[in-house]
């Protein structure tokens, strides 16, 4: 979604120094200046990388209906009362368009609006699943940037892509509800992984129990082992210097029920989202975790920019329609043009 802009356009370092100085109409410039890739992003983002670092980021993630919307804008809440400014990603799967869900979120985080201290902002995937998460961080960045204390970012647990922004956070949430089936959602999914706090929301609703034994129970089967995150695809393991340390002294996955229609148990959310916070600074983990955000940062900016290259060297539409063509009356095949176009790279 593209903000209008008036007047004229923006130089980056314009941008760059309204974000560091908290203006928010640039901000919000910025992200979509950043979210559309503009030729001008990297020289933004790059300005602002030395303000960034001071942001926890904490990741949503959960089945679809589960109210993590709720429960995000009900926790930018208690992170408000509790005097720390926050920032709000939400990732709509389901909208290529400005419209539906995302509408949806508008209106449930109305709560959130007219408070300087909470910004809240809603990118459509576009079905590009492949730069989403690229472009996510870039956002995070921004925001981070601008001073928000807390980020939260609220995906859709479903794919491999929506699990792997959430894991890219310092804190992640698992949100599950009760009677969305027999199964739990998240062991559907594969997403118990990426667990640091575990969220029956809508404890309201009839078979909480049955869900919160489903839940404790894989928590026990897991053991409190090492904890796996999911890398490219791959679960792996996290080498941390806890693993020589006391079982006490390791994070501990518990399953903490909400209503977060009302606010219950938000507070308790809070708390442990912190404690987290204080246990990955104490333990060493937030040093470990945030190589691996930067490992995956660099992965992708040079992912994106080896696309955008070769595809900007391929020969145009035409040549490559004539190509299309060829293939269509299986004169050629997609598998040898493919190589002879790249060849001419
Ligand atoms: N009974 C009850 N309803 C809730 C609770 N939290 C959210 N809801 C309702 O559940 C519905 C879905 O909430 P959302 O917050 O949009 O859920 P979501 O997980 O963000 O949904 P998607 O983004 O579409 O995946 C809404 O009608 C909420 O009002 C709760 O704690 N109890
Ligand atoms: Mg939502």
């Amino acid at each position: 979604m593209v903000a209008p802009e008036t007047g004229v356009r923006a130089s980056a370092d314009s941008l760059a120094a309204g974000v560091l100085d908290g203006n928010r109409l640039l901000l919000a410039r910025t992200i979509s200046r950043v979210e559309n890739q503009e030729a001008d992003a990297h020289q933004i983002l790059g300005s602002l990388y030395p303000h960034t670092g001071r942001a926890h980021i904490i990741g949503v993630t959960g089945a679809p209906g589960t109210g993590k919307s709720t429960l995000v804008t009900t926790l930018a809440q208690s992170y408000r009362q509790a005097g720390l400014t926050v920032a709000v990603v939400a990732i709509d799967p389901t909208s290529p368009f400005t419209g539906g869900a995302l509408l949806g979120d508008r209106v449930r985080m109305r709560a959130l609006a007219g408070d300087p201290g909470v910004f809240v902002r809603s990118m459509a995937t576009r079905g590009s699943l492949g730069g989403l998460s690229k472009t996510t961080g870039d956002v995070v960045s921004v925001l981070d940037a601008a001073g928000f204390e807390r980020i939260i970012v609220e995906t859709v647990g479903v794919g491999q892509a929506e699990v792997e922004i959430a894991s890219t956070a310092h804190t992640t949430l698992v949100v599950e509800a009760p009677g969305l089936g027999d199964e739990v959602q998240a062991i559907k999914a594969g997403i118990l992984e990426i667990a640091d706090v575990l969220v029956i929301n809508k404890a309201d609703r009839p078979g909480v129990d049955k869900t919160l034994r489903a839940l404790e129970m894989m928590l026990e089967i897991e053991g409190g082992g090492p904890r796996l995150i999911r890398h490219h695809g791959q679960l792996i393991r996290v080498e941390t210097p806890l693993e020589m340390a006391e079982e006490e002294n390791r994070w501990r996955v518990i399953v903490m029920k909400t209503v977060a229609t009302e606010g219950s148990g938000v507070f308790e959310l809070r708390e442990r989202i912190e404690a987290h916070r204080t246990w990955l600074l104490e333990s060493g983990e937030m040093a470990i975790r945030e190589q691996l955000r930067i490992a995956n940062t660099l992965e992708n900016i040079i992912r994106a920019e080896l696309n955008r290259r070769i595809l900007a060297t391929l020969p145009s539409h035409g040549l490559t329609g004539h190509v299309v063509e060829r293939i269509r009356h299986r004169e050629d095949n997609p598998y040898s043009a493919a190589d002879e176009l790249l060849g001419k790279i």
